[in-house]
């Protein structure tokens, strides 16, 4: 039964009201945004017929959720995060902005502050006997494939658990273990010398879990390694790849896999000669390429909260 009650006066004048729009004060920006989506809010109520049971578990819903301190996750799993992507992508492509390493998520779990170290830098500080070594290189270079020296490349990723430092429920790991910043050497060179990562998966009692289970759907991601790339006169990029041959790597749950973004995984020897803890090795060779600034600037930053610690 639709009550069909949207259109009415009062029902518009209560929105109105709610958000303030006759008045002068607060930000008009946010009562913009506010109006539109209450709006939306109570459109889908009447269309649907939303009974009040179903919006006071929706409200309870928002609790736990904050409680769980998951919205970000939850936003990585809804596709939000996503199609923020996709919206760049497009403005890129309207701009005739192309050539640069395809960006994707950057997810909720990226912690500022970690060592910055020039050219490499060892990165698995616990030991962690289910995961095996491996070595990222590769270089970075703008659009043109010029090497880009004294560029900053960030990178985070799970353990073999797939947990991540800082956010491990486990407490098995230090603040930094499996996060690492390097300066590109004079031919944009970098690598981060670390252990195989396994993916991730939801707390599963959970705020996102728990709606993820009412749709049916999982809560996982394959194996991949998260990087921001930085470099003057050059846009931020922030990417992942995936580790090749993941059965989830087309079925994640955050929808971050791209072509371009799943690199061959090679099989190596001479790991002790690096200081790895095991002579045969794994190495992936990924480089970036970066995309210049759009008159004089990053028309693409994205400010967000994130976690920091002290190295
Ligand atoms: C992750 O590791 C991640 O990258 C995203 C996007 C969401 C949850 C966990
Ligand atoms: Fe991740």
């Amino acid at each position: 039964m639709t009550l069909d009650i949207f259109n009415r006066k009062e029902v518009q004048d209560l929105l109105t009201a709610a958000t303030n729009q006759e008045g002068g004060e607060g930000s008009p920006r946010f009562k913009q945004i506010a109006h539109r989506l209450l709006s939306d809010l109570f459109k889908a109520i009447d269309d649907l017929d939303i009974t009040p049971d179903e919006v006071w578990s929706g409200v309870n819903y928002l609790n736990k959720l904050g409680r769980d301190g998951e919205a970000a996750l939850l936003a990585a799993g809804m596709g939000l995060e996503k199609y923020l992507d996709m919206r760049m992508d497009e403005e890129d492509k309207r701009a005739g902005l192309e050539g640069g390493t395809p960006r994707t998520i950057e997810g909720p779990l990226y912690v500022a502050g970690a060592p910055l170290r020039e050219g490499v830098s060892r990165i698995d500080i616990d030991p962690d006997e289910g995961a095996g070594p491996l070595v990222i290189r590769g270089v970075v270079t703008d659009t043109q494939g010029k090497p880009l020296a004294n560029a900053v490349v960030e990178c985070w990723h799970a353990n073999s658990n797939g947990f991540y430092s800082h956010f491990d429920p486990t407490g098995a790991q230090t603040d930094f273990n499996l996060r690492g910043a390097v300066k590109t050497g004079p031919h944009g060179e970098y690598e981060f010398r670390t252990l195989m990562p396994v993916g991730y998966g939801c707390p599963p009692q959970g705020a996102t879990q728990q709606l993820l289970d009412a749709l049916g759907r999982h809560g996982n991601r394959p194996a991949h390694v998260h990087f921001f790339v930085s470099a003057d006169q050059h846009r931020k990029l922030t990417t992942q790849f995936n580790i090749e041959g993941d059965p989830l790597i087309w079925d994640d749950f955050a929808y971050a896999t791209r072509e371009g973004l799943i690199p061959p995984v090679v099989e190596k020897t001479g790991g002790e000669k690096l200081g790895l803890k095991a002579d045969s090795y794994k190495e992936i060779e990924f480089n970036f390429a970066l995309t210049t600034l759009v008159q004089g600037k990053d028309n693409q930053i994205v400010n967000r909260l994130r976690a920091s610690a002290q190295a």
